[in-house]
């Protein structure tokens, strides 16, 4: 269905690098939908808690306080096999591994500092998107390119 979402989120140095207009580019560009976006700074105990499943890893203290240390661009993108699409236009996890052309790929260079996140699956987009954003955030409206991107 066109309407899948995505939680989609620019890391700390992907905001402090200046990264966020190429990113939403990105994104718009390939005929997604924005439906919610906000800058937010979040907590260790909320990082904790949408990394949880790598909790045991020994890089999760560290990708916790790289992930708190400044703000974050969290949005939420809808369309088409959003979460599918959506990793592919992030590339591989490891930037070493991301083929140009995708986010990381042109932005990264080391797996600590990839710039962007993105749900994995459609079950866990769900739960991202509920750990991020408020129900009233999310904007109902419908994107005048609608009918050109699908047939
Ligand atoms: O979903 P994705 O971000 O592509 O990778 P995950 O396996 O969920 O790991 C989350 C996050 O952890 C990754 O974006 C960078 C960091 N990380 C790391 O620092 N070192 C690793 N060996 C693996 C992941
Ligand atoms: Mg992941």
């Amino acid at each position: 269905s066109s309407s899948e979402q995505t939680f989609i989120a620019i890391k700390p140095d992907g905001v402090q690098r200046g990264l966020i207009g190429p990113i939403l580019t990105r994104f718009e560009n390939r005929g997604f939908k924005l439906v919610a976006i906000k800058l937010i700074t979040a907590s260790k105990e909320h990082l904790e808690k949408h990394y949880e499943d790598l909790s045991s890893k020994p890089f999760f203290p560290g990708l916790v306080s790289y992930m708190a240390s400044g703000p974050i661009c969290a949005m939420i993108w809808e369309g088409r096999d959003a979460v599918k699409t959506g990793r592919s236009i992030l590339g591989a996890t490891n930037p070493k591994d991301s083929l140009p052309g995708t986010i990381r790929g042109d932005f990264a260079i080391d797996v600590g500092r990839n710039v962007c996140h993105g749900s994995d699956s459609v079950d866990n987009a769900k739960k991202e998107i509920k750990l991020w954003f408020k129900d009233d955030e999310l904007v109902q409206w419908k994107p005048a390119q609608f009918d050109w991107v699908y047939e």
